[in-house]
């Protein structure tokens, strides 16, 4: 059986988020991260107008490093921006960020992931404005990221944190709506755990649209330390024939050296 290519969240600049594994200090934590044996970081960009896309790559290169996907949610927790927001000019900044991810996504080989960034009902907008807003937004990314030929990971989130598009059919559902072929889905187990009836079955109907995965056990935790059934998940997943990445995604508990080390130690096992 071929070997899991593993990754992990890492951020290119200081974020709230407390799922991101590590934060801060860029070398450094590249630096360990490859030393842990991770085959590539999963790079949460706020705007990639901050970065030099080309340092980071020629950085990660010198560690062997790939970037199988950029996170863009930061946009939506520190700027607010998000493609359902009353105002247009907060949606069309939110449809340009994505499209200013694209050249490094590009150049990375990356899938551009849309968390957070689309938003959810805001008071006095119907789900049905909103989502009509969505498929909007998301036609638009789409067809601005496949001349680069890069593909866009849309990722239902649990209701805890948003009301658009919370479950994988719901997540299937809309990517219909959109009809675009370089839009597909980044399933987390963390949020599936929430609010798949079985989580195998759902990754099994997404099949071939399962773009990206994120791992976290049930508390959010490294995987191993809550009560995900995580053999038969990855099971479920390789049956589909998914070789992208799987891709670390939790708190940094009970801290980021630790948790990093302990998912690596724990998924080479399956
Ligand atoms: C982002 O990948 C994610 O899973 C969200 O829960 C972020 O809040
Ligand atoms: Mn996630």
């Amino acid at each position: 059986m071929t070997r899991l290519k593993l990754s992990i969240v890492l951020s290119t600049h200081q974020a709230g988020f407390s799922a991101v594994a590590f934060r801060g200090d860029f070398e450094k934590n590249v630096a360990k991260i490859a030393a842990l044996g991770y085959d590539g970081v999963e790079l949460a960009i706020r705007d990639p107008a901050l970065v030099d896309g080309k340092q980071l790559l020629a950085e990660l290169t010198r560690y062997h490093l790939t970037v199988p996907a950029i996170g863009t949610g930061q946009a939506w927790g520190e700027e607010g921006l998000s493609f359902t927001d009353p105002d247009e000019h907060v949606r069309r900044a939110a449809i340009q960020r994505v499209r200013d991810h694209v050249p490094f996504a590009a150049q990375a080989g990356a899938v551009i992931i849309i968390g957070l960034l689309r938003g959810i009902v805001k008071p006095g907008v119907s789900h049905q404005r909103a989502y009509a807003w969505l498929v909007e937004a998301l036609r638009d990314c789409a067809a601005a990221a496949r001349p680069a030929g890069v593909r866009l990971a849309l990722e239902p989130i649990n209701r805890y944190e948003t009301t658009l598009v919370n479950t994988v059919a719901q997540g299937l559902q809309l990517i219909a709506d959109v009809g675009a072929d370089n839009l597909g889905l980044l399933l987390d187990t963390f949020h599936m755990n929430i609010e798949e009836p079985r989580i195998e079955d759902s990754i099994r109907a997404a099949g071939e649209r399962i773009f990206h995965f994120h791992v976290a056990d049930s508390n959010r935790w490294y995987p191993g330390a809550g009560h995900i059934d995580f053999a038969s998940v990855l099971a479920a997943l390789r049956e589909t024939g998914y070789t992208g990445y799987i891709s670390g995604e939790f708190m940094p508990m009970p801290d980021a050296d630790t948790a990093a080390r302990q998912a690596i130690a724990y998924l080479r096992t399956l």
